[in-house]
């Protein structure tokens, strides 16, 4: 399946401030196998620029905020995310580039796999091909 969508998480808050728990098969539909985030990201830098083939990812702007474009090989998006309380999930072929990430902004990503080079599409043109290639 290809898709992306916005979780929103419920807020555990109470007096003492917020707290939010994302659990595998709850509120995240994969096996969580490896998180990593992304932080200090320079002003103006843009990131991403790649698909996967088999990795599902949720994307969570724990802190600040950045932008993501995502693209399934017929129609281009842009997604904000702004608050800790939403999680981008992204699965299939969809081509994702990251930017306009503020200052603070600290991404962390829940995803499916261990990292694995193999599975990622870093040229625009096989990703459409491979999009065409899924469809037939
Ligand atoms: C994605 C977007 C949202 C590792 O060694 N292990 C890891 O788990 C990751 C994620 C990366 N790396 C290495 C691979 C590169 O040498 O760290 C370096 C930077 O990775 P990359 O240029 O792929 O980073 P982004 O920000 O362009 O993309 C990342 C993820 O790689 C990607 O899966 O969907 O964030």
């Amino acid at each position: 399946m290809t898709k992306y969508e916005i979780v929103n998480f419920k807020t555990l808050g109470d007096e003492r401030g917020s707290l939010i728990a994302i659990e595998e098969g709850y509120n995240a539909p994969f096996d969580i196998k490896r998180v990593y985030y992304i932080f200090d990201t320079k002003k103006g830098v843009e990131r991403g620029f790649h698909a996967h083939v088999n990795l599902k990812q949720m994307a969570i702007a724990v802190k600040g905020s950045c932008t993501f474009i995502l693209d399934n090989g017929k129609k281009r998006e842009k997604v904000k995310l702004t608050n800790p309380n939403q999680g981008l999930f992204i699965e299939g072929l969809i081509w994702r580039e990251m930017k306009d990430f503020s200052s603070d902004c600290v991404l962390v990503v829940l995803a499916s796999e261990h990292f694995d080079e193999h599975d990622y599409i870093r040229d625009y043109d096989i990703f459409l091909e491979e999009v065409k290639n899924a469809k037939n």
